[in-house]
This record gives C-alpha cells, structure tokens and sequence, in this order.
C-alpha cells in the first residue's frame, strides 16, 4: 500500500468529478479540515474530471490534473463519476483512466456492519484488482458473418498483478488478524486471518484460472502468510453465500469486474451504498473514494450521504500514517449512526448532507 511515513504537512487533491461527488467531497474535507492539530497542515488542491469537465472543455481528465497528482500531491479524494452508458468519441472514463496512471492497483472496499441499523452482520474487505480485466477497454464491434453485429471486449489478466493484488490481501488479513487479536467483541475477534478467491475458473479456465493460480502462488511462496487461512468461492456461488451467511467474509480479493460487482452487493447488505468507503492504494499514491455513483437523481438536493467519503478520508489517513486521526473520524461517524438522529434518506432518514456532516463535526 502506499508509504505510511508520516509526514509533516500534507497537500492533497480534491477531484469531486461530477453529481453527488461535488456534495460529499467538501463533506469529506470540512472534516479533514475539523482535525486540527491531529493531523499535519492540509493544503486540499481542487481538481477537474469528469463527463461534466468533458462536456464543458472536450477532456474527462486533463493532463494538468495528472501532473498536480503526481508532482505535487501526497494523497487524493475522488467524488464520483457520471460517465454515460453509450460509447461517446473522445471520451474515457477518468476515474478508470486514474487508477492507470497512478498505478492504484488495489481498490480496498471495508464493508461493515452500522451501528444501531438493522441488517446482518458483516466485518469484511473486498480487495478489488483496479487495472485489468475488462477494465482495459479494448472492444470491438464487426458486422455479424450471418447478419446483424458481433462484438468482442478483451479480457486481460496477468500474473503480475494478479500476484499484486493477492499479497495485498493476504497483508491486510494479517492486519485485520492482529488489530482483533485480544478483542471480545465483534464477528472476527480473536479469529485468524481469512481470504476467499473469487473466480468463476470453471468457465473462465485460462484468465480465471491465472488470477487464482497466481494469488495462491503468492501465498504458497510467502511463509508469513501461512497465518492466514486461503479458501475460493465462485463468483456466483460468492454472491449467494455473502447474502445468506455474510459473516463467513473477512478479506476476498477479486478481479477488476467480479470486485466491483460483489462490493456494490455487499454494501446491499450494510444498509446503503452511501456508508461504503475505499481506497485507490499503489506503492507509491493513495486516492479515497466512496464506492458509490454520482446519483444524478439526487444531485442538488443536499441529500446525499456523506459518510462514504467521510469513511474514505480516514482510509487515507490511515494509508498515509494518521491511525488515530482515523480512529477518530470513523468513532464519530459510528456515534452518529448509533443515535440515529441524523440520517439521510438512503439509511431511511430525512437529515441533509450538510445536518449529518455537522452532527459528525461536533464529535470531533
Ligand atoms: N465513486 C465511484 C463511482 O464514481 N462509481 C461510478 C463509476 O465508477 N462509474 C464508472 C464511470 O462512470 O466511469
């Protein structure tokens, strides 16, 4: 993941893309801002991309914004994203384009149980590869031998990082294993270390079949591992068994689309997409960013739910070396959760963005 050197001021771009991100995005920062002296001097940098930047100046992620990133940026907070369902000429998806050039290899998806919300209970991390698979977009379309249209997309897979991804995974199923070490409370306490593969490698033999080789090539080769147990699920057998028995689930790591489609699933089973955070983690760069969409139907409203963001901002202290800054953060979002006074509407609430996030301030 990336460096956890702690560092002495932190400057930070802010890229709220398009809907809901340009609402829960300057959630996220007020309270970055609210931390004060538990966290270095935070200088944010805004930041464009998106379909709206698109639309309004021809470029979904214009260069500027990658060299400010690179250069001059310890860490980063994305919003969302409204790319449309039709192929557009000259259009890209920034956030996929993103995760490219930064090399975010990883996307780490915490999924948890909330407090005082009914549901069941989960304690898991899907741990989703963030560069290949579908994701590379290469697609074509041809007229059809027999009439009609064909069209292919390429499925990338490599052992590299397919291996990435897999230590991933098994490091933060060491770390999960060693913060609940001694703990009394909750699914996983005291309990070793657990990572599911999801595939579907009895279709998919070849790609599938590299993605679940190579992560356990990684734990075969590793001795630190063998801490941690390793077991596989099919991606259908996966989504069934995360609905009836979630608890089962400590860390799954998964390629680019199976990850992608489980974590929206999971966030099914918390209560909303508007709790769930991630993290966009390479060696080197760190990006937070909710797991939801830009909700066009909502944008505007003051609706939305800031607490994915305001999660994924304390991922990315934690990733950047401010555990306790972290701890607080998620304390005071749990807190509010817990009293249930401020709720938005998605957790069956009728508080604003702008009412929760308050309530999250004064418990900092
Ligand atoms: N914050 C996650 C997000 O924006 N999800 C929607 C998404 O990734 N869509 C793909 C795209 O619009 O390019």
């Amino acid at each position: 993941m990336a460096s956890v050197l702690k560092r002495s001021s932190l400057k930070l771009g802010m890229i709220p893309a398009d809907g809901i991100g340009k609402e829960v995005l300057p959630a996220a920062q007020r309270v970055l801002e609210a931390l004060g002296s538990a966290i270095p001097k935070v200088t944010f940098v805004p930041l464009l991309a998106g379909w709206e930047e698109f639309n309004a100046r021809g470029k979904a992620l214009p260069e500027e914004t990658i060299r400010v990133l690179k250069e001059e940026c310890d860490g980063a907070m994305f919003g969302s994203v409204s790319s449309p369902s039709h192929k557009v000429a000259g259009y890209s998806s920034p956030i996929v384009a993103l995760r490219k050039h930064l090399d975010l290899y990883a996307n780490v998806r915490p999924v948890s149980s909330v407090p005082g919300m009914p549901g069941p209970k989960v304690d898991m991390v899907i741990v989703r590869e963030n560069t290949e698979c579908l994701y590379i977009k290469k697609e074509e379309i041809h007229d059809a031998p027999g009439g009609g249209k064909v069209a292919y997309a390429t499925r990338q897979i490599t052992s590299y990082a397919s291996e990435r991804i897999g230590r991933m995974a098994f490091e933060i199923a060491l770390r999960r294993a060693e913060e609940r070490k001694g703990a009394t409370e909750g699914i996983w306490a005291g309990k070793e270390g657990k990572v599911t593969i999801v595939h579907k490698s009895n279709v998919l033999s070849v790609t599938d079949g590299l993605f679940r080789e190579s992560v356990r090539s990684v734990y075969d080769a590793e001795q630190r591992f063998k801490a941690v147990k390793v077991e596989e699920q099919l991606v259908d057998s996966m989504v069934y068994r995360m609905f009836r028995e979630p608890e089962i689930f400590d860390v799954a790591v998964a390629p680019n689309l199976y990850g992608d489609i489980i974590s929206d699933g999971a966030a099914a089973l918390v209560g909303s997409l508007g709790l769930v955070p991630s993290i966009n983690a390479g060696d080197n760069f760190v990006m937070g960013e909710p797991v939801h969409g830009s909700a066009p139907d909502i944008e505007g409203k003051n609706i939305a739910n800031p607490i994915a963001s305001i999660r994924s901002a304390s991922l990315l202290l934690q990733s950047l070396g401010f555990p306790e800054a972290a701890t607080k953060i998620n304390a005071a979002v749990d807190a509010v959760l817990l009293e249930g006074k401020y709720r938005t509407p998605d957790i069956g609430g009728k508080s604003t963005t702008t009412e929760v996030t308050d309530a999250i301030l004064k418990l900092l």
